[in-house]
This record gives structure tokens, C-alpha cells and sequence, in this order.
């Protein structure tokens, strides 16, 4: 198949689900057009099935605001042309798959008919597509979709609740790719880090409001006075400095390492003994799955998506939104024993591999398959014979 991919290239969580299905798709054999307005953060070009178009903005002393959905959608035009790109799959709604839909209409102009499918990834529904100045056109362009799919049951049902929805909607949920090389950097590595009697608590994210940051300070403020322990704080974003400001406050900053966004998630991940992910609202928690890929048990919040992954006293724990003290005694009530610790570490990595890549893969193939089957009469430029 060729497929166009369209995505936020930055270290959030839907970038990242865009850019590793778009590689294993690519390693399949797949010809991938990556098109965004710079290279995702983790797309290696080394294979030439895949492929990245720039989409760029010219700035016009006219313009206030960049029109970057015409420039994107025109993009995807001239691309789906030039490539013969069968299929569009817009990650995260707002602008894509508006601009997937302005770049179908203009195709179909010229007997070119493509299908797109949309996957809602959480923010686009629960905060900013749910905005009174946006809803109207995220309601059309979903609904305008070929196929929708959500990263949850939980923002499946967010999305019906909050908009005038249509069309039925797939749950694929995130995934984490189980077989790669999972080098555990031992206990060199931990000693840069920690003292050895110290147990490690993480956070990775983007530091929003919606993560709750000063709830993480918090939890780990209680945890350290019961067990020596130090807090990595991953990730970077409005709320960073008023966390370490926080961590300032009440005297732990020595145990807190900010480390900003970083390349090294794998060596973080591979040395932590808990995760922490206390969100407003997570639509999956893609960052919890990568920790319990790593073996690392969860605390969270039982919000969104979180008790999809996250199972309660077996991956971790699950709290309402808010409440630090249940958080940090779950917490504690993990950390304290060598062997319960192993024995959650060990529950987290075996519900992780539910969510291997290798049982999600096959369900996006299938709803290519017969999306493009579905387009193949109608088209111009297709090359396959339709067999309906
Ligand atoms: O978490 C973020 O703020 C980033 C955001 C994104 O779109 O990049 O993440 C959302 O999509 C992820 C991938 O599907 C989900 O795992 C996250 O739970 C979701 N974030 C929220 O719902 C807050």
C-alpha cells in the first residue's frame, strides 16, 4: 500500500504512535509519505519505503496567523498526486483532518478519490476540539472521515458524549513495540543517578496542566520522607519551572532531576522502580505503556483511558484525580518490599504485552485494506483491480 501519514512531529504522544506505525508499516514493505512541518522526532529515514515531505508555510506580511491548513492540505494534493498515494491517515483531528478533507475534495476535482482515516488521539476531543471555535469543524471533518478510529473505549464514548457524531468509531488502542532491543543499562548507570539504597520514581511528559505536575512533586514529597528515594522529572513545558520552583518550597530539590526532553528514555526507563502519571484527563497513557514495557509499575489516575492499561493492584494503582495521599501510600505500598516491587515490575511488563505492536498492527492493515478496496472502482490514479 502507499500511504500518506500526517502528524505533529513533537514529542507528544500522538506523534510518536504516527511515526512507529508508520515504520513497522514501512519495514512491512508499505511505501510511508510522512507530511508535517518538520521530521518527527522519531523517524529514522534509513529505509526507502519511507518518506517525509515538509510542509512549509510562507510567511506574508498580510497574514496574522499562517494559514498552515491550506499549505497542508495543497501538500497533500501534489503529494498523493505525485506518489499515486492511496490512502490518507491523519493523526490527531485538529487541523488534519480538516485539511485531509479539503485535500480529498480537490483530489476527487480531478477523478482522484483517496480514503482517510482519522484517529482521534485525546486532546483534540477532551480540550481543544471540544472549544466552542472549533467544534462545528471538528465535528464535520470527523464526520467526513472515512473511517474514525480512538486510542480508547473511554475517548470513544468522550466523543459521542461531546459531539454530534455519526459515523462509528473504531478503538485501536496505543501500542509498544515489545521485541525491540531492550538493552537494561545496570547498575553503572543507576549510580549516576541514584544512591543504591535510593528507589527511582519518573515522570515523563509535556508538562501541561492536564499532567498535573505539582501533584507528582507532591506524591513524591511524601514518598521520600518514608523510603530514600529520588524523582526524574522527563519532558519539558509551561509547567517546569513552577515544579522545580515547588520542589524548591519544600526543600527536596537535590532529589528531583529535571532533565528536560530527552533522547535517553530508554536508559531512564530501564532504571526506574515506579512511574507516576497523575493526569486531568489521558485519553490512553502511551507514557505509562512505555514505562510497563520497561517493567515499571504505575501509579495514576484512574481518568480517561488510564484503567485501560494500567490495571488496579496489578500493573500499579489507580486513584481519583487529585487525591496525592492515596497516591503516594499505593505508592509506598509498592516501593517498601524488594519483593512486591519485583512482583508488580514483573505484572506491569506482562500487561504490557498486550499492547505488543504485533496484535494492533493487523487491526490498522485490515481497516486499510478495505477502505482502499472500498475506493479502488472510483479512482483515477488506483492501480489494483476492485473485486466487489
Ligand atoms: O499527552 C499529551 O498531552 C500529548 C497527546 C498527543 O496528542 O500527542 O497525547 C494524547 O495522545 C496519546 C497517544 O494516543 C495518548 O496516549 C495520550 O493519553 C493523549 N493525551 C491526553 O489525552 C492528555
Amino acid at each position: 500500500m502507499k500511504i500518506a501519514i500526517v502528524c505533529y512531529p513533537t514529542f507528544g504522544g500522538s506523534g510518536v504512535v504516527a511515526t512507529e506505525l508508520g515504520l513497522e508499516l514501512a519495514r512491512l514493505g508499505h511505501e510511508v509519505h510522512f507530511i508535517t512541518y518538520s521530521q518527527p522526532v522519531r523517524l529514522a529515514l534509513l529505509n526507502p519505503n519511507v518518506h517525509y515531505h515538509e510542509v512549509n508555510v510562507p510567511e506574508y506580511p498580510l497574514f496574522h496567523y499562517q494559514p498552515y491548513e491550506l499549505a497542508l492540505s495543497s501538500k497533500l494534493v501534489d503529494m498523493v498526486k505525485l506518489y499515486k498515494i492511496e490512502l490518507l491517515h491523519v493523526h490527531y483531528a485538529i487541523p488534519h483532518a480538516y485539511a485531509g478533507y479539503m485535500a480529498k475534495q480537490m483530489l476527487k476535482n480531478e477523478g482522484i478519490e483517496i480514503p482517510m482515516i482519522t484517529t482521534l488521539h485525546g486532546t483534540d476531543i477532551t480540550l481543544v476540539g471540544n472549544h466552542p471555535h472549533y467544534k462545528p469543524a471538528v465535528s464535520f471533518s470527523i464526520n467526513k472521515s472515512d473511517v474514525v478510529t480512538s486510542v480508547s473505549q473511554s475517548l470513544k464514548d468522550d466523543t459521542y458524549k461531546l459531539f454530534n457524531i455519526k459515523r462509528d468509531i473504531h478503538v485501536i488502542p496505543n501500542f509498544i513495540e515489545l521485541d525491540k532491543n531492550r538493552e537494561f543499562h545496570g547498575p553503572c548507570q543507576r549510580s549516576l543517578i541514584a544512591k543504591k539504597e535510593e528507589r527511582i520514581i519518573t515522570h515523563i511528559s509535556n508538562f501541561r496542566k492536564v499532567k498535573r505536575i505539582p501533584d507528582i512533586i507532591r506524591i513524591f514529597y511524601k514518598i521520600q520522607q518514608q523510603i530514600p528515594a529520588k524523582l526524574l522529572m522527563v519532558g519539558d513545558g509551561p509547567e517546569k519551572e513552577k515544579a522545580e520552583l515547588l520542589c524548591q518550597d519544600l526543600g527536596i530539590l537535590e532529589k528531583v532531576i529535571f532533565f528536560g526532553n530527552s533522547n535517553e528514555i530508554d536508559k531512564i526507563l530501564s532504571n526506574s522502580d515506579l512511574f507516576l502519571l497523575p493526569s486531568e484527563t489521558e485519553s490512553f497513557g502511551l507514557a505509562a505503556l512505555e514505562a510497563m514495557a520497561w517493567g515499571v509499575p504505575v501509579i495514576s489516575s484512574n481518568s480517561g483511558g488510564l484503567p485501560e492499561v494500567n490495571f488496579e493492584g496489578v500493573s500499579g494503582y489507580l486513584s481519583t484525580v487529585g487525591n496525592i495521599d492515596e497516591m503516594a501510600e499505593n505508592a509506598l505500598k509498592i516501593l517498601k518490599e524488594d519483593t512486591v516491587l519485583a512482583q508488580f515490575k514483573e505484572n506491569a511488563l506482562s500487561v504490557a504485552k498486550k499492547f505488543d505492536i504485533k496484535h494492533i498492527l493487523p487491526i490498522y492493515i485490515d481497516i486499510y485494506e478495505k477502505a482502499i478496496k472500498k475506493y479502488t472502482k472510483k479512482s483515477k490514479h488506483s492501480t489494483k483491480p476492485h473485486d466487489d
